[in-house]
């Protein structure tokens, strides 16, 4: 009986909920129509065309140029090296690692704007950055931080479906199951249905898009607060920026918390447009499904454990250290365990990275917030260890290409410093963050209209003939 009591105030809460911002969306279309430089969306109305002729006038003159030999190795080995991506958002260097719209993960600390003076840049901002190529004003990240605000409502049935999943299983399959039920509400689809022009498909792109990553740490906070909590929600907070609701929202309030939330979500928004979760959104958005069901898809691929997954594999595995050999590991004991791990024919998880050929700015940069906030925590200071005994080894193995952390090497010990210790739920907080990078480019995509991806495919027999040919 309180069972059922609680379940049925736990539904009027969240109805107020959808009420209240029924009403924000209203006031939200009021303030846009009275300030289109201070909306996202108008920008992006006038820059489009100017795009769309720039990519026209470029495949013209140039749409025969050779970029690079496809080799059998790159056939073979998981198109390595192979250009074949339209990617606008951030471009990937092997040496120097991730520029978003051409700015460094330093740079856009400097020049994006923060909440809190010489703080962490806020994701509102990169998101601008990645949709439009332009740092924007104070006032117009503080616009784009109200317009998610508004669209954050997230429908019953929603928390419904996944409460229909045991509260044992993995978050990101709650998550993800979270994204499909959102789809429900897709702008694309009924726009598609009632037989919308191509030209237009950007703009309930840009709704749907806009729309999902506002609702997202409202669902992810959900599955954290149902699986590890009492499942009650912790709604959204009017005075707070994306970041920092959604660290409150997970039931965490401490500022610096606030300050490693935007952080984090701002590095993991985007990677280029080859990596896994990337890759598989552009594909499958590719065949005109809705960013719902493309995002959701990409999830399904960061939820692999050679991909984004490995930021739970990284704190499990230090905790599995500290278990069998106490805090103050020697480096000799540490170098043991590593070569353990190898030896059971285990990755080291965190280390090593499909393109980057350096340590990680994304794990540099959480390096210098742990140096800042939290130098003295044991599992941070492991962590810093493992980054002079790892690389020797994995170089000693003579296989792997880069022998340097990656992103997941560094963000759980920082989460759990600050008590959000349960290693399953990490990739989740990831996977919000990537909505930002591909939804940005899902929404240029649709602009520039690019076509179904299909590249062709070839078996072993067509290989062994070609190079018995080509010899
Ligand atoms: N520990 C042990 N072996 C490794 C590692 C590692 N950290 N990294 C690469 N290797 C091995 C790899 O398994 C392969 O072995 P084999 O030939 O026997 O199959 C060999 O080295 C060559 O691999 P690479 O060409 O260096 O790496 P690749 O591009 O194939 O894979 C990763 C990249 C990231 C999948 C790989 O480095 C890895 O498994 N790392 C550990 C998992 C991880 O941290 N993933 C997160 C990546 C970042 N993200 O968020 O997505
Ligand atoms: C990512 O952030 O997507 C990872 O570093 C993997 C990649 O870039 O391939």
């Amino acid at each position: 009986m309180v069972f059922v009591r609680s379940i049925s105030s736990l539904s009027k809460l969240r109805s107020q909920l959808v009420q209240r911002s029924n009403l924000a969306n209203s006031v939200r279309w009021l303030q846009i129509q009275s300030s289109p430089e201070l909306d996202l969306q108008s920008q992006l109305k006038e820059m489009i065309p100017e795009q769309q002729e720039r990519l026209k006038k470029f495949r013209s003159e140039h749409g025969k140029v050779q970029i690079g030999n496809i080799t059998v190795d790159m056939v073979i080995g998981g198109m390595r090296g192979m250009t074949g991506l339209l990617w606008e958002t951030s471009l990937l260097d092997p040496d120097e690692g991730i520029r978003f719209r051409g700015l460094s993960i330093p740079e856009c600390q400097k020049l994006l704007p923060t909440a809190v003076s010489g703080g962490e840049p806020l994701p509102e901002g990169l998101l601008w950055l990645l949709l439009t190529g332009k740092v924007p004003t104070n006032e117009q990240v503080d616009a784009l931080s109200k317009e998610l605000r508004s669209r954050a409502t997230v429908p019953d049935y929603v928390y419904k479906a996944i409460d229909a999943l045991p509260v044992t299983s993995h978050p990101m399959t709650q998550f993800t199951s979270g994204v499909m039920a959102l789809q429900v509400n897709s702008e694309f689809q009924k726009a598609y249905e009632k037989g919308i022009p191509k030209s237009k498909y950007w703009e309930p792109t840009y709704e749907d898009s806009l729309n999902l990553i506002a609702q997202l740490p409202v669902v992810a906070s959900y599955v954290y607060r149902r699986v590890y909590k009492d499942a009650k929600i912790i709604p959204l907070d009017d005075s707070l920026d994306y970041g920092a609701n959604f660290s409150h929202m997970l039931g965490f309030d401490d500022p610096k918390m606030h300050e490693l939330m935007r952080l984090y979500v701002t590095i993991h928004s985007d990677h280029e447009g080859g990596n896994v979760s990337a890759h598989t959104g552009h594909l499958v958005a590719s065949a005109l499904s809705d960013p719902y069901l493309s995002f959701a898809a990409a999830l399904n691929g960061l939820a692999g454990p050679l991909h984004g997954l490995a930021n739970q594999e990284v704190l499990l595995w230090i905790k599995s250290v500290v278990d069998e050999c106490g805090e103050n590991i020697t480096t000799d004991q540490l170098k043991d365990y590593v070569w353990k791990t190898l030896n059971s024919g285990k990755v080291v998880p965190g280390y090593g990275h499909g393109v980057l050929r350096k340590t990680d700015p994304r794990y540099m940069c959480q390096r210098e917030f742990a140096l800042k906030h939290l130098p003295d925590d044991p599992l941070f200071q492991l962590v810093s260890k493992l980054y002079d005994v790892v690389p020797p080894i994995l170089t000693q193995l003579g296989k792997v290409k880069n022998p340097w952390p990656n992103v997941d090497a560094h963000s759980g010990v920082l989460l759990n410093y600050f008590g959000l210790a349960e290693a399953r739920y990490f990739t989740v907080l990831f996977g919000v963050s990537r909505s930002i990078g591909i939804c940005s480019q899902l929404i240029w995509d649709r602009a520039l209209g690019l076509p179904l991806e299909r590249p062709k495919s070839v078996t072993m027999d067509w290989l062994e003939n070609y190079c018995k040919k080509a010899a």
